[in-house]
């Protein structure tokens, strides 16, 4: 194990293994995950990554062709990659479990405009608990962007890592503020997004980490980009790489385009581009995270004490200050056990955090199981059924069905939630 990543990832502590011995009674669900395995976030948040480089997002509507805003698409969607799939080993040494949002959890938060670019807005819901079902909106007025998507997965186990298959799609829709009703352009232009695959390894070290697999597609705008995602082979390759490939959709015009590179740090083109231009997308500068925003009152940056009892900082507060908290004293601790040199107290410790991991993960699926059961039960008592506050779920997406075709993607179609185009009254897109 390199001793790096033990100190950064945060070790097991004494007290940490009592409660785990203690608290095992032979039933995996029973035991409490110690805090080093628990990020103090909840998967509600987690649509903000769509935008923390919010000046590419707004390029989209700038783009002059649609060439140009196949390539802005692409380019955007590449640089949240980062954010979404290795933020959590960045800020916390490891990938972690999120917090399982409840039904009816909301996060609100905002983008700030800043040079023309436009301010942001994010909306998010849990629309469903078994299964978890995540609903978002991100919407940019001034340029006309607005995402909306869905997220759930289905997760399995294979070659000793999670399989992570990600249920769900975005449609990004791009208002065509300049042309008139004469102008023959149609108002809107849609393009469908779905996500990759992603193997959770380095379990066995007990320190997981995402890799991307497999493919996604963005398809709309007259154009499909296909982004084939790499990891580490066994004979070369680097983690993390990934190769895109933007071609005209089936009998439309333009020049085809092929990027290569690694999608957490830049990539280049290697097939057309723009003007002489090589490079392609940089994320090594810095990201902009979400301001959150108090939905139940008060407008921007609002304290907690404002927000509803759903606004899932509010909803977790205790329990993310007991994860920091719990996570804080690890950490001091593991400064004084570098100090102080026990090579065999640091080994057994750091056995022990791998067991927790296995046990851990042996526990996910063991609950799975049981939400399946629990799923059924729901069922039987669902006379009282919970209404959600800014969504509308529908069997099947006509816009997926319309797009997907186009790259030939399966399931031809999917369901979706459709956004009641309700924001909150304090955020400043409905008094936009
Ligand atoms: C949508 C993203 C998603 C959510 C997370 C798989 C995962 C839950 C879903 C797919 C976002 O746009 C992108 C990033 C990270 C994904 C999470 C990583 C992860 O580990 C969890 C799962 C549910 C676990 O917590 C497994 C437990 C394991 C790490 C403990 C040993």
């Amino acid at each position: 194990m390199n001793p790096s990543t033990a100190a950064t990832v945060g070790g097991v502590t004494n007290h940490d293994i009592i409660t785990i011995i203690a608290s095992f009674s032979g039933d995996l669900s029973s035991m409490t995950a110690p805090p080093f395995i628990l990020s103090p976030v909840s998967l509600t948040e987690f649509p903000a990554y769509w935008c923390e480089r919010p000046e590419l997002f707004a390029a989209i509507a700038d783009a002059k062709s649609d060439e140009d805003r196949a390539l802005a698409v692409l380019k955007w969607f590449i640089s949240t990659l980062k954010g979404q799939y290795t933020s959590r080993n960045d800020t916390m040494g490891s990938e972690k479990k999120p917090l399982n949002p409840v039904l009816g959890e909301l996060f609100y938060g905002m983008w700030p405009d800043k040079g023309g670019r436009g301010q942001t807005d994010l909306l998010v819901e849990q629309v469903s608990h078994h299964p978890p079902i995540t609903a978002y909106v991100i919407e940019n007025k001034a340029k006309g962007l607005k995402l909306v998507g869905h997220n759930a997965q289905k997760t399995s186990f294979s070659g000793g890592s999670i399989i992570v298959k990600q249920i769900g799609h975005a449609i990004l829709t791009v208002k065509n503020l300049s042309a008139s009703s004469a102008s023959g352009s149609p108002p809107v232009t849609e393009y469908l997004i779905t996500l990759p695959r992603l193997r959770i390894d380095g379990l066995w070290y007990g320190s997981p980490y995402i890799e991307l697999c497999e493919t996604s597609y963005i398809v709309g705008g007259g154009f499909v980009s296909t982004v084939e995602y790499k990891g580490k082979g066994y004979f070369s390759g680097k983690s993390h790489s990934f190769k895109a490939t933007v071609s005209p959709a089936p009998g439309a015009p333009g020049r085809e385009h092929v990027i290569e590179g690694l999608w957490h740090t830049t990539s280049k083109f290697v097939k057309g581009g723009v003007s002489g231009k090589g490079d392609f997308h940089d994320v090594n500068g810095p990201k902009e995270e979400v301001t959150v925003v108090a939905g139940g009152g008060g407008g921007d940056g609002v304290p907690e004490g404002e927000m509803g009892e759903f606004e899932t900082r509010k909803l977790w507060k205790l329990v993310a200050k007991g994860i920091r908290e719990g996570d804080f004293e690890s950490a001091s601790r593991e400064k004084g056990r570098i100090e102080v040199g026990l090579v065999v107290c640091c080994f057994i410790r750091e056995l022990t955090r791998i067991a927790v991991v296995v046990v851990m993960v042996l526990q996910f699926f063991w609950n799975m199981q049981n939400e399946q059961r629990q799923r059924r039960r729901d069922e039987v008592a669902a006379g009282t059924s919970w209404a959600l506050k800014h969504f509308t779920p529908i069997a099947s997406d006509p816009i997926y069905e319309r797009l997907s075709v186009l790259a030939k993607i399966q399931p031809p179609t999917e369901d979706a939630y459709v956004f009641l185009d309700n924001w909150p009254k304090t955020s400043p897109v409905s008094s936009a």
